[in-house]
This record gives structure tokens, sequence and C-alpha cells, in this order.
């Protein structure tokens, strides 16, 4: 497979995420995320680290820009720190010291040909939200968000055309709300470390406000503004496989996908939930009011698809968050991070699926990528030699291939990620960049994987390691 065989105007970049690489997380006047708040309470992180420094990207940015140049790329997905764009929310104003660094990043990127992404919210909030009204359970959240929203169109617009509102609500509803573990740590099972919360109705609440947030923020762009660029969602995918070829399992299947993903697709494009969620839920679901569903309709001018795996599903009737039963011995377990299988067919599913359901819109892949970890002693020298890495994303772009092949409109595709980072509940015992980073030094160093993509994107050049 080769560069040649996609378009030529066809994304190739790399993905990061600011709290994942920027750290100087006190730094000019930036306040605290509900996520510097939550990785420094004892026991939450893996490996009892946090993100206060992570790749000090915050420093080193034009470093990381002039590797994204080296590997070709057309273009960067990065998110925005919503505390240090606002501090104190709505009503602190807006801190011109975050508004700098996010320029001179942008104008850096332009000035080598690469097109800024934005992920205007990829996980962290500012913990005054979180403290004043309960963050995302709360409606005030979404006028929040738009302010968010409208302060980055503003700034940012007449350079950057490719947004996105959200990085994978799926997950934050589910792991902050349902499993618990993410924060704010709530959910109803009395043996996990969660405080208190309501499982069977607080996900679907948190939910609710962001499809409505993300629809109050495009219009907004499109409404106040004449920027010409386009708007849309990212979503956390898993490709789901029946374990046994019988019905049950694959209707087990279509109730996974819903609950999954088409949770946050479906309302704008069908303009409601997927109809397996009401029937299973039943009063638990917000519902969507007449003039929310006209407000939500045609809100997505593209869908972001992360995708990493495939799992295998089994009916089990149970109720609706049990739904998924995960036969995960049905794949051979081939990474270093738990449930993360290599199936390179689940791409050309996943992308085939998402044709079909929503009217083949416009896809970007804004994530796809490969852990390393060091519950395996791993050294230097195996860290850099990822050929493991190499073929699952070869394998994983000849899969996306053969969709667009068949008529997928894809449009982009990125690697998460361009450097290893705070790999979220494990800190940085995973590692998914293809520039390693050595954490006390903060030296970058191409993996092979890097040179693999600099040599497919058509750069000659070798990556000589410092
Ligand atoms: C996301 C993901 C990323 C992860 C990546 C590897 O929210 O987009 O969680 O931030 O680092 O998916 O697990």
């Amino acid at each position: 497979l080769r560069r040649s065989h996609f378009p030529a105007s066809f994304i190739f970049g790399t993905s990061t995420s600011s709290f994942q690489i920027e750290g100087a997380y006190l730094d000019d006047q930036k306040s605290l995320s509900n996520w510097d708040v939550f990785s420094h309470i004892p026991g939450r992180i893996e490996d009892a680290s946090n993100a206060d420094i992570a790749d000090d990207h915050y420093h080193l940015y034009l470093e990381d820009v002039k590797l994204m140049a080296s590997l070709g790329v057309n273009a960067y997905r990065f998110s925005i720190s919503w505390s240090r764009v606002l501090p104190r929310g709505r009503n602190g104003g807006i801190n011109s010291l975050g508004i700098a660094f996010y320029n001179k990043l942008i104008d850096a990127l332009l000035l080598k040909g690469i097109q800024p992404f934005i992920t205007l919210n990829h996980y962290d909030i500012p913990q005054e939200l979180e403290e004043q009204y309960g963050g995302w359970l709360n409606s005030q959240i979404q006028e929040d968000f738009g302010y968010f929203a409208n302060t980055c169109f503003k700034e940012f617009g007449d350079r950057v055309k490719y947004w996105i509102t959200f990085n994978e609500p799926n997950i934050v509803a589910a792991n902050g709300y349902m499993a618990g573990t993410y924060p704010p740590n709530r959910c109803s099972h009395p043996f996990s470390n969660c405080s208190s919360g309501d499982s069977s109705i607080e996900p679907y609440i948190v939910a609710h406000n962001i499809i409505l947030a993300h629809a109050t923020a495009v219009d907004l762009y499109r409404l106040k503004y004449q920027q010409g660029g386009s708007v849309g969602i990212v979503v956390a995918t898993d490709w789901f496989e029946p374990l046994r070829n019988v019905t049950a399992d694959y209707e087990a299947c279509q109730r996974a996908s819903a609950f999954y993903f088409s949770w946050f697709l479906d309302p704008f494009v069908h303009g409601d939930y997927p109809p397996e969620m009401r029937q299973i839920l039943g009063a638990r679901l917000p519902k969507f009011s007449a003039s929310e569903k006209e407000k939500l309709r045609n809100k997505l001018d593209f869908i972001g698809i992360n995708h990493y795996t495939s799992l295998c599903v089994k009916d089990c009737m149970l109720s609706a968050c049990d739904v998924v039963d995960l036969g995960l011995d049905a794949f051979v377990a081939t990474t270093v991070m738990p449930d993360f299988y290599v199936v390179p067919r689940g791409m050309k599913n996943i992308v085939m699926y998402m044709k079909r359901r929503y009217n083949n819109m416009p896809m970007i892949i804004t994530e796809n990528g490969y852990p390393q970890g060091s519950y395996r002693n791993t050294t230097l020298k195996e860290l850099l030699n990822d050929k493991e890495r190499v073929e699952y994303l070869q394998s994983y772009l000849s899969s996306l291939h053969e969709a667009m092949r068949q008529g997928a409109d894809v449009r982009g595709y990125f690697i998460w990620s361009l450097l290893d980072n705070f790999e979220w509940l494990y800190g940085y015992s995973l590692r998914f960049g293809i520039y390693h980073v050595d954490y006390e030094t903060q030296v970058r160093t191409p993996k092979l994987s890097a040179n693999w993509y600099r040599k497919f994107l058509g750069h000659s050049k070798l990556l000589i390691k410092k």
C-alpha cells in the first residue's frame, strides 16, 4: 500500500491532546482541570504519576512542530485546554497568555504547511465547573461550553478550518458515570472506588448535555462566523463481532454498537437516540423536546472515528449496560493493554457500518495506534524498534483503504500519537508515540514507526537519532 493509493487531498496526520502532552499545569494563569485534581489523588493512576510536566509540550511545541514537518504530515490534531483559555469558566475573563500559546502553535503549524485540527474538549474541563454545579450533569454546562467554543472560534477560526467539539464523549459518560474510573468518579457499584452516583441515569443525562452542547457550538460557528470550516464530533469505536454465528449474538452486537457509539451520532442524523437504547432504557433515557430535535438536525459536517480494536459479543439478555458480554478470549491477546486486540478487518467493518448508518457522511479516522508497555520490562532499544506498531498501522491502513474502495467517504487518517504521553489511568506506563519520549530529559527519538510513516508519506531524508 502506498500514499499514492489515497487521494492527493487525503489528510494524513498525527494526534495528541492537551492534558496528555502539555504539562505546565500551573503556568501562565492556567487553572486546575478535573484531570489535574484527579491524577493527584493517590491510587488513581497506575504508576502514581501525574501530568504536571508530561511532555512539556507547552515549552517544546516548536520542536514538536519540527518533528511533524520532518514526517511530512499535512495535518495535526490537538486539543485546547479549557482551563488555560478560561481559567474561571465564563465569569473570569479570557486568559490572553493561554490564547497566545495556541496562536503560536497554530502559526508554527501553518508555516510548515500543516493544517490544525482542533478538538475543543478532550476530557479535561476546569475543575471549578465541576465544583460549582456538577459539570456535565448540569445543563448549565451547555452554555459554558458554548462560550468556550465561541472564544476559540473567535480567536483561532481565521486560521483553523477543522473543529471537533468533543473527543469520545461516550467514554466520558461511561467511565466518569458508569464505571466511575474517570473523574468525577461517579457510579453506583458499592464495591468500586467511586464516590456517590447513579449509573442507571447519570451517564444518559451527561450524554444529553454533551449532545446539546455540541449543537450549541455548531450553531454559534455557523450563525456568527463565516469562517468556511467544518465541525464534527469524535466517538470511540470498537468493532463488535458475534461470538457465535447465531441471531442472538448478532443482535447483541447491534445493541453493543448502539449503546457504545451510535448513542452520540444517531441524534444528529436520525433525530433521536438509537431505537435499541430507547427500548431498553425507557424512561431512564432523557427525551429531546421538539425544539431540541430541531436544534440537533444536520449538526455534523463529519464523523470522527477513533478506532483501535474489535471485541466479541455474546448475548446475555441482561439489563441495558450488561448487553455487552465480551468474550474476551475469542481474540488472541496480542498487546500489553487490556481489551486491546489486533484485528485489522475491524477498521473496514466500522467504517462500512458508519457509511450505511449515516448515509455516507464524510468520515475522518481521528485516532488509530498501538500501545507499548513497561509491564514487559522494555528497554529503550526495544521501544525504538517497534515493528509490531508498524505492522499494526500498515494492516489497519490497508483495511481502511478497502473500505474506501467500496465507496466509504473517508477524508483523513491520524495516528495516535505523535509522542509517548500521559496515557490516562495508565500514566506513563503505556507508550503510544511514534516518537519515544525520555521523561527525564524530554528528548524525543523517532521510533521505527516514525521512519515508516515518513517513508510512506514520501519524505526521503532519514531521521537521525540524536
Ligand atoms: C482519547 C483516547 C486517547 C488515548 C488513546 C490511547 O480519548 O481519544 O483515550 O486520549 O490516549 O486512545 O488509549
